[in-house]
């Protein structure tokens, strides 16, 4: 009877064992579901060049023998920043006068008194550069000045 017992509970031993063995058995993996993706992309970066630089610096100019003149001034420092347009708004007061700067090949028409004109340029390069009436001797005669870009 006692052997019996022994058994029966050896026997539940086994069971709970093999039981507990099961319970402990790790469940099948089973893959996580694609995470679904809730991110939004990345927002757009800028551009990394800087903005297009649209300002338009506009100066009136007229020439005279033998001088540039602007807002009452001979041959002024015209001033401008790199990147900047241009824009020069050029008549002559008298004689026969073109405006130029080499450099950014502007040039204007060669004009007389009542046929204003003008030329338009980028300024993309920073330096000091002259500017000067390309007809006759004038320049030598004291038509030229200075165009800063900065
Ligand atoms: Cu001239």
């Amino acid at each position: 009877m006692k052997t019996l017992i022994v058994s029966m509970l050896l026997f539940a031993t086994v069971i709970l064992a093999v039981g507990c063995t099961q319970e402990t058995t790790p469940p099948v993996q089973t893959p996580p579901a694609a995470f679904p993706m809730e991110q939004p992309p990345a927002a757009e970066q800028p551009p990394a060049t800087p903005p297009e630089n649209t300002n338009v610096e506009t100066f009136t100019i007229t020439g005279e023998n033998f001088k540039f003149v602007m807002n009452g001034q001979d041959n002024p420092d015209i001033k401008v920043k790199v990147g900047d347009t241009v824009r020069i708004e050029f008549s002559a007061a008298e004689g026969f006068h073109d405006w130029v700067v080499d450099e950014f090949s502007a040039r204007t028409d060669q004009v007389r008194p009542g046929t204003p004109t003008s030329v338009e340029f980028v300024a993309d390069k920073a330096g000091t550069f002259s500017y000067y009436c390309n007809v006759g001797e004038h320049r030598a005669l004291g038509m030229e000045g200075n165009l800063i870009v900065e």
